[in-house]
């Protein structure tokens, strides 16, 4: 059989690299079967472009995004980390230069989402803005949708938020990408999250519910009981954390003591300082 190639351009914009970092850190598929071997029966993707991971660099590598969007128009699937900086036009964020100009991440991903299959915003940078757009946000850090929506860009977007997103939501919704085709606007939540990571909150699947049930409340942590008024945001969060698990499935937020920070959450940054109890995490019956 055949194999069918998919081109993949990676973009970092205003982040932290933590989304890339977490990826290179997949365990199944291990991250030589993702980018060398069939990531399914029949299907390799060909990433052609990472600023982190690849080895070519300059004025050649900047030119292997140029080349793909002109040859697989159509045909390849962006991926953008981070947020995208729009204050002056663009100028906070460059990655390399045209004509001796710089290009600013801005037109690059007005540029290449024009053209490409679908766009995947990866980590809740470029789903949301996320930290780099957080209060009072001085380069005007907006998302990958906002960005296209001002230009008129319909490409099919998909969201996969998280600071930084587990590798696992990455991978299974390019799989399933390559698998069942774009997702059907069934498959998706109202902030264009895959169901099948996103479908939940932290709160229905933590193992600590019972606690909160029950009004036992750790008071520090690192006390017996539930963490909601050390600053929970389990109960407005939507992610699988608690049954997926952490670096191979070692552990997860609350799970180590921690509270959930609701990552995957537009706007988690700004909601209220990360470990103070906010009325924005109370559940319906409580407000
Ligand atoms: Fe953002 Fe990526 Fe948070 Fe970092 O670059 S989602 S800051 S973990 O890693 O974009
Ligand atoms: Fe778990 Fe947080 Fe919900 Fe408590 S508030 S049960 S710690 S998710
Ligand atoms: Fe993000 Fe909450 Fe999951 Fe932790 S538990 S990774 S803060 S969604």
């Amino acid at each position: 059989m055949a194999t069918k190639e998919y081109p993949a351009i990676w973009l970092q914009a205003a982040g932290c690299t933590g989304c890339s970092v977490s990826l290179l850190n997949v365990i199944n598929p291990s991250i030589k079967n993702l980018l060398v071997d069939e990531v399914l029966p029949g299907s390799h993707i060909n990433l052609r472009f990472h600023a982190t991971v690849m080895a070519g660099a300059g004025a050649p590598a900047i030119q292997v995004m140029a080349d793909t969007s002109r040859q697989k128009k159509g045909g390849y699937i962006l991926i953008v980390e981070g947020a995208i900086p729009t204050a002056e036009d663009g100028i906070y964020g460059v990655i390399g230069e045209k004509d001796g100009k710089p290009m600013t991440m801005q037109s690059w991903v007005e540029t290449l989402a024009k053209d490409a299959l679908a766009v995947v915003a990866l980590g809740s940078c470029a789903a949301f803005g996320g930290i780099p757009a957080a209060h009072p946000n001085p380069t005007q850090c907006r998302s990958v949708a906002d960005v296209l929506q001002a230009k008129g860009i319909n490409t099919p977007l998909v969201n996969v938020p998280g600071c930084p997103p587990h590798p696992d939501w990455f991978v299974g919704t390019v799989a399933n990408v390559l698998l069942s085709g774009l997702p059907k606007p069934e498959d998706l939540d109202e902030y264009r999250r895959p169901k099948a990571f996103y479908g939940q909150t932290i709160h229905e699947n933590c193992p600590r519910r019972a606690y909160y049930d029950e009004n036992k409340f750790a008071k520090k942590f690192g006390d017996l009981g539930c963490n909601y008024e050390l600053g929970c945001r389990g109960p407005i969060t939507h992610a699988d954390c608690p049954v997926r698990l952490w670096n191979s499935k070692v552990n997860w937020c609350v799970g180590c003591g921690a509270t959930c920070i609701g990552c995957t959450e537009p706007g988690f940054f700004d909601i209220a300082p990360l470990y103070e109890k906010t009325s924005e995490a109370a559940l319906p019956e409580e407000v």
